[in-house]
């Protein structure tokens, strides 16, 4: 199972993501939180990522993209990943097709969140992260409208696309999460 989990921030997605993961035994992997840890170890990468991130832009897809290419190598994708938070850009998403068509693992789904604005806004701001101020939410939702959007239709195009309403309790979420992954591997086995 190799899936990516898209959508805007604060959506749910790392929520999600281990629910998927813990019960598919796979991998997660959350750009994010790779770029988190070479901010907290104070690497030269973490450092510039650090900025970018507190400003609510995209940290460099040179960067983001050096980082999975050396992730995806690691044997505890052997049973399969699940991409949080990436890709972000269509440079990503094309340059990860091209990656995962050397590897000849090619993606077995994309499950978009779709969650409202004012609601990504009222748990960003409770959630209270270093970057969870109004005005950088405020970005980071321009950002995703204008970067990342674009990658629902590019992922329809290729009919992997599965969108799940993400408002409600965590659990209602995850059984839509889970019924959209089920019913792809149904049609896997029927091919
Ligand atoms: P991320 O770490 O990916 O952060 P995010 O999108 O803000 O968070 P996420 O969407 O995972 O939050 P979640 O819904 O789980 O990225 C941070 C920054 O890193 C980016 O702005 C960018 O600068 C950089 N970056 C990362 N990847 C990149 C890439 N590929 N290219 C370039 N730059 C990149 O959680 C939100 C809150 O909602 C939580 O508190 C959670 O508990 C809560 N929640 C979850 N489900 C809920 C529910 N059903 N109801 C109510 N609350 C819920």
């Amino acid at each position: 199972m190799r899936v990516v989990l898209l959508g805007p921030p604060g959506c749910g997605k790392g929520t999600q993501a281990e629910l998927v993961a813990a019960n598919y035994r796979i991998a997660h992997i959350s750009t994010g939180e790779l770029l988190r840890a070479e901010a907290a170890a104070g690497t030269d990468l973490g450092r510039q990522a650090q900025a970018v991130m507190a400003s609510g832009q995209l940290v460099s897809d040179a960067i983001v993209l050096g980082m999975i290419e050396h992730r995806l190598t690691a044997p505890d994708t052997d049973n399969g990943f699940l991409l949080d938070g990436f890709p972000r850009t269509l440079v990503q998403a094309e340059s990860l097709d091209r990656l995962l068509d050397k590897l000849q693992q090619p993606l077995s789904a994309v499950v978009q969140l779709d969650v409202d604005d004012g609601e990504l806004v009222r748990r960003l701001l409770s959630r209270g992260r270093a970057d969870d101020s109004e005005i950088t939410i405020r970005r980071r939702l321009g950002v995703y409208e204008a970067q990342t959007k674009p990658l629902s239709d590019y992922y329809r195009r290729q009919a992997k696309l599965h969108a799940v309403n993400g408002v409600g309790d965590i659990d209602a979420i995850w059984g839509r999460v889970f019924a959209a992954l089920g019913g792809l591997d149904k049609v896997d086995a029927n091919h």
